[in-house]
């Protein structure tokens, strides 16, 4: 059955495989499944026909069969799933992949998405300038924990998961302010993430979509 998933027409960040489609591609190379990509502009998104896929006029969805699904959580479980790559055998090691892929979206995520509020959607706002400190001690606080939690294990659990996948694509959304850098361990732990063929092929799938052409 053909996979069909939703992305940008043209992602913001010029190819940097920051939007949320490249985490559910690199699900589907690791599982091995052929996909096809509808492109959405901003304002189809809002429209009634992507509405009835996505009920908050976001990318990305998927699409199977008479099967639709949004939250990339959803997504890239509903795959670990079906298909064998994302997630161990022994019920146990399951349970706690399971639980990185929530904590990734649950417990790390938000005050990394923090900071993009604060520098870019309240930027302009007299306080936001107070509010960075704040918001950038958050998260080397959940970065603190994290890496003394990875040490020096190359995964988080064991063997590759669905819960490393879904956390390294939380963390490379950090790249662009640099505090990865601030914690080795975990920059080589993005790292090992990003040199996954799946990974590379993702990132290229995005890029050859958003690539800003060149200036001039
Ligand atoms: N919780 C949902 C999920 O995990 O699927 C969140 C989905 C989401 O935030 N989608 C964003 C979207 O559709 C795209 S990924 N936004 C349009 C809207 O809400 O109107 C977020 C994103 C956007 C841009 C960059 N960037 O330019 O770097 C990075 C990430």
């Amino acid at each position: 059955m053909t996979i069909t998933i939703t992305a940008f027409e043209q992602s913001p960040d010029g190819g940097k495989g920051l939007a949320r489609d490249t985490r559910v591609r690199w699900a589907l190379e690791e599982v091995g499944q052929p996909y096809e990509v509808r492109l959405v502009s901003f304002r189809a998104m809002k429209e009634p026909a992507h509405l009835g896929l996505h009920p908050f006029g976001q990318i990305p969805t998927y699409e199977e069969g008479d099967l639709t699904l949004f939250e990339t959580g959803s997504i890239i479980f509903h795959l670990a799933e079906h298909h064998p790559g994302l997630l161990p055998g022994d019920a146990n090691a399951r349970a706690r992949a399971i639980t990185w892929m929530f904590a990734s979206l649950n417990t790390v995520e938000p005050p990394i998405l923090e900071l993009v509020t604060v520098k870019i959607v309240e930027g302009d706002k007299p306080w936001s300038k107070e509010r960075l400190p704040l918001v950038l001690d958050r998260i080397r606080h959940r970065l603190n924990q994290l890496s003394a939690r990875l040490g020096d294990a190359d995964w988080l659990d064991g063997a590759f998961s669905a819960g490393d996948l879904m956390m390294v694509s939380v963390l490379l959304r950090l790249r662009p302010s640099g505090i990865l850098d601030e914690f080795p361990s975990l920059a080589a732990y993005v790292a090992r993430g990003e040199a996954r063929p799946a990974y590379q092929r993702a990132f290229a799938a995005q890029l050859a979509i958003n690539a800003q052409p060149p200036a001039g």
